[in-house]
């Protein structure tokens, strides 16, 4: 049997007259985080927001975009096609929509435009004639093409959060957080749909001030967290500082909108058709980063995220769960076609494999070569880029890493390569089917350096045994959600346990209850072989609701047949 890394062992834990279980965690993990004083951690008041006129150009694109709407220019918003840009896409949109302007919206089309504001997205823009386009979660690169729009006229207000490419900034207004004269920012790592918000902020102040609502009520934006908590959750920003703050009212407005269906309009009927549709019992940044995340993606990568797009902003009901089964339909084929790939891309790695892996093949598809490098660099613990063939015959990869910085080990091997981008976590590159074999080994060669200038994540957090698990360990565990990039969910070691016969749920999902009140659940249990027998497991922790009883329900993650 391996010996499991575990960050925190049994031995650690004091005595529970010292403060209970779970207490004695919330204290580790916030001093693990960096947080000595818990008030910062707990304080949710949206006063800790920046001020958004401390973003550089905010006051003067939101006054651009104010005099656009009220002036009755024709405004379109250009997103992007993964979960931030159809996000704050959404947001813009809906927001413009519930003060009563008319906007555009367009979202390019991964298979036939490619991602951001290229030649072949300024053509389509041009097409339908805006008079001021406003871009979100992307653009910050577009110089020739903001150009291009500029040239026709039209006038273009960049908003993005993607990191600045020296002599590609495009010479118009840009909104991002990245740009050098935003150091100093308190929201330098915020989605796209964050700085989206920020900039609705300060349009808002700016109607307010021309006393544009008169008497009547004025959007409250609290209403539009529950977008930039789902751009923040799948666009894995931290989890921390302004961007919990943001998360956190943001899933509390949908815990709100699902129990009075008021407010604005549009805001609660996508979530309202999901929730009858899926009969989760709360709502968590799990729910957002596993559920409705996927969902969403899954437009943009099966077919195109307008769907998506159009799901968020449906009003009508009826629409809406029309919208909902497109969404489905694109994530079952996303599901099927993922799990060749992953079955496929395993057939291709040895098993003494190198410490940065390059998996290429023609069949693999491009919208899912990003989620099979996520699978693959958990599985076999290393960064990964995976990739196919582009239409120009060149090769696309999208690469994961959960140790060291993924941008810092492409720009090492970036002679190599045609283009590459992204952030630490997650980033592309393009290189020439020639170059395969070298980037191969250079990559895995680069790799190999950058391995412990990130920690590899152990296999669980802490040690406990079933003794110590109650609700009031999960009521406090629940205190640190949302959790997320930086603020990860612990993961639970129950060195040794006897589990007997399982029930089976569903088809083949296991459950065991292993004390009064406490089950633990293995998801598709039953196409493995766990025999009855001593155990040790690595689980996740949370509470399971059903009619009306509370119990706590351990989710097994990793096992190990003991003995
Ligand atoms: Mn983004």
């Amino acid at each position: 049997m391996s010996e499991l890394p575990v960050a925190f062992t049994l031995d650690q834990w004091t005595e529970p007259s010292k403060g209970s279980f779970g207490q004695q965690l919330v204290a580790h993990r916030l001093a693990a985080l960096g947080h000595r004083e818990p008030h910062s951690f707990f304080e949710y008041s949206l006063s800790q927001l920046p001020d958004p006129y401390s973003l550089a150009n905010v006051q003067l694109g939101a006054a651009r975009l104010i005099e656009g709407l009220t002036g009755g220019k024709k405004v379109m918003v250009v997103g992007d096609y993964d979960v931030d840009g159809v996000t704050s896409t959404a947001l813009l949109v809906r927001f413009f929509r519930d003060c009563g302007f008319s906007v555009d919206w367009l979202i390019p089309n991964r298979f036939s435009e490619g991602y951001g504001l290229n030649g072949l997205v300024v053509k389509r823009i041009l097409s339908s004639a805006p008079q001021l386009v406003v871009t979100v979660d992307n653009g910050i690169t577009a110089k020739d093409e903001v150009a291009l729009l500029t040239q026709a006229g039209v006038e273009v207000i960049i908003t993005d959060h993607h990191l600045p490419v020296p002599g590609k900034t495009p010479e118009c207004l840009v909104l991002n957080p990245k740009l050098p004269e935003n150091q100093g920012f308190a929201g330098l790592d915020m989605s796209g749909a964050g700085v989206a918000f920020l900039l609705l902020l300060a349009i808002r102040k700016g109607l307010r001030e021309q006393g544009f609502w008169g008497t009547a009520k004025e959007p409250n934006l609290l209403e539009s967290l529950d977008l930039v908590a789902l751009g923040n959750v799948a666009d894995q920003v931290p989890l921390l500082g302004v961007n919990r703050v943001l998360t956190h009212h943001g899933l509390e407005q949908m815990r709100r909108r699902l129990v009075e269906p008021t407010g604005q309009k549009s805001a609660g009927c996508y979530l309202r058709t999901f929730q009858e549709d899926q009969k989760f019992s709360f709502i968590n940044s799990e729910t957002l980063g596993f559920r409705l995340g996927p969902l969403i993606n899954a437009a943009g990568r099966m077919e195109d995220a307008s769907l998506a797009v159009d799901f968020l902003l449906e009003t009508n009901p009826e629409a809406s769960v029309g919208c909902l089964a497109a969404l489905k339909r694109c994530n079952q084929q996303r599901k099927k076609k993922q799990s060749t790939m992953v079955t496929r891309a395993g057939g291709l790695i040895n098993e003494a494999h190198p410490a940065g892996l390059v998996l290429v093949d023609e069949s693999f598809h491009e919208g899912l070569v990003g989620i099979v490098a996520s699978k693959l660099s958990d599985q076999y613990q290393c960064p990964t880029l995976v990739g196919t063939y582009s239409e120009q015959g060149t090769i696309k990869c999208s690469g994961r890493s959960k140790s060291g910085d993924l941008t810092v080990m492409l720009q090492q091997i970036e002679d190599l390569l045609l283009g590459f981008g992204g952030h630490a976590a997650a980033a592309g590159c393009q290189f020439l089917p020639e170059q395969l074999p070298e980037v191969q080994r250079r990559f895995a060669k680069v790799a190999s350096g950058q391995l412990g200038s990130g920690s590899m994540s152990p296999a669980a957090n802490y040690e406990v045994n079933l003794e110590m698990l109650n609700l009031e360990f999960v009521h406090q565990l629940k205190q640190l959600e949302p959790f997320g990039r930086g603020n990860e969910k612990p993961k639970f070691l129950i060195p040794k346990l006897r589990l007997g016969s399982p029930r089976v749920m569903g088809e083949h999902h296991l459950k065991w209850e292993v004390a009064a009140g406490v089950e633990l659940i293995r998801w598709e249990g039953g196409k493995e072989n766990m025999a009855p027998g001593e155990y040790q497991v690595v689980i996740g922790l949370s509470e399971n609701h059903f009619r009306g009883k509370v119990t706590l329900q351990g989710v097994i993650e990793s096992y190990q047949l003991l003995g």
